[in-house]
């Protein structure tokens, strides 16, 4: 039986790549940071159905000693680092933790690869983020990098370091430059889930309005199911290296907010305000990537549309509401009336 080892399996990804590991037959681990919530650590886990099939080991992305002893303990076959703060608009309020944690912690995780289990392959979630002030109108793995944020600073680092420890120490290691993906696990913070979060109160007359921040964006919006299928498949490869995916469909925000008001007979504009304070200090104006070399190399593509993904979110947040007995995610009821 394989063993995986993944950080960050508390959130949407490791959430979906748990279940495609433990379908797989694999021992799948994880990295759980300590919290004084522990009530709801592992709702992910629990929405899913595996929370009794993964084995939580206690650790810190920022602590190198944990990330060791992990890898002493665990031996794993296949390393997937998940682990971040991955929330772009709080990377400004908090630049220094989301380089310690987002770029240094990545190569926590890789030393103690490198020190403890070098056979180990190893999997890195680079983002799309790290193209920023867009170069080329369609994005792949040849079209240079321009950060915008702390965030894909942080990104572009450990992206770097992921290569430089594959070209100096010979480790299989990948990077996947995912594009944005979601599920109705998505944290309640990014604008999908605000939307369909929003959406869903409002239809059922919990809300009467839903405010966002920057409009004209256009993200590439993939599911997160079919993402961590594209991970597993990196890292299944005889050579290591690095993958861009993506749907190659770039979507408004206004036209996500269009289409989710309208799954429950709405219109989006009686419903949504702006605010200036959820503008950010810089943005990524287009993201619209070229998975060809994932699609050829991996055989993978996408297999969820945005319009099912929409549907499929806004069901899942109306059943939410509807019913006190589904499970919620952390810190649902405060997060949804914070910042966007
Ligand atoms: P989430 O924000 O849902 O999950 C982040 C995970 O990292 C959580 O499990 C969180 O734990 C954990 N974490 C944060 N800080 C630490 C720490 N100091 N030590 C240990 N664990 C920590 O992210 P996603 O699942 O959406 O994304 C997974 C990865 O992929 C991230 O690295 C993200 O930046 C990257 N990515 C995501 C994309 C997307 O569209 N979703 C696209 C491209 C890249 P806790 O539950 O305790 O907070
Ligand atoms: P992003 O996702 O920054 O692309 O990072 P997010 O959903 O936060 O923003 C997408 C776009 O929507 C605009 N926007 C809003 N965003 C949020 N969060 N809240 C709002 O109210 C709102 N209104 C408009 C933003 O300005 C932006 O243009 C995600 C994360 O998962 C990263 O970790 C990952 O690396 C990238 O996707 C790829």
């Amino acid at each position: 039986m394989k063993k995986a080892l993944v950080t960050g399996i508390t959130g949407q990804d490791g959430a979906y790549l748990s279940q495609l590991l433990l379908d797989k037959g694999y021992e799948v681990y994880g990295l759980l940071r300590r919290s004084a919530s522990a009530d709801v650590i592992g709702e992910r886990l629990r929405w899913l159905g595996v929370i009794d099939r993964v084995k939580l080991i206690d650790g810190d992305l920022g602590d190198l000693s944990s990330a060791i002893r992990i890898m002493q303990t665990v031996q794993p076959d296949e390393v997937y680092n998940l682990a971040a703060q991955s929330f772009v608009h709080a990377s400004w309020q908090q630049p220094l933790l989301t380089g310690a944690i987002t770029g240094l912690g990545a190569v926590n995780i890789l030393e103690a690869v490198r020190i403890a289990r070098p056979e180990a392959r190893f999997y890195q979630a680079s983002s799309s983020e790290m193209f920023g002030k867009i170069q080329e109108k369609v994005q792949n793995e040849r079209t240079p990098f321009y950060p915008r944020s702390p965030y894909a600073a942080a990104k572009l680092y450990a992206h770097w370091m992921t290569v430089n420890y594959r070209e100096s120490f010979g480790l299989h290691a990948s990077s996947g430059i995912l594009f944005n993906h979601e599920s109705p696990l998505r944290g309640i913070e990014f604008v999908t889930r605000r939307v369909t979060d929003g959406v869903a109160r409002i239809k059922l007359g919990m809300a009467r309005e839903l405010t966002l921040g920057n409009l004209d964006a256009t993200r590439d919006w993939g599911h997160a199911r079919d993402y961590v299928q594209a991970m597993w498949l990196m890292v299944q490869q005889g050579t290591p290296d690095d993958y861009v995916v993506a749907t190659g469909r770039t979507t408004s925000i206004r036209e996500l907010a269009r289409m989710a008001f309208a799954h429950v007979g709405l219109d989006w504009r009686d419903f949504v305000r702006t605010s200036p304070e959820l503008l950010r200090p810089a943005e990524v104006d287009v993201l619209l990537g070229d998975a060809s070399k994932a699609r050829q190399r991996l055989g993978w593509a996408p297999t969820v549309t945005l319009e099912e993904l929409v549907a499929e979110m806004v069901e899942a947040d109306l059943a939410r509401h509807r019913s006190r007995t589904l499970v919620q995610l952390p810190s649902e009821a405060t997060l949804a009336e914070g910042t966007g």
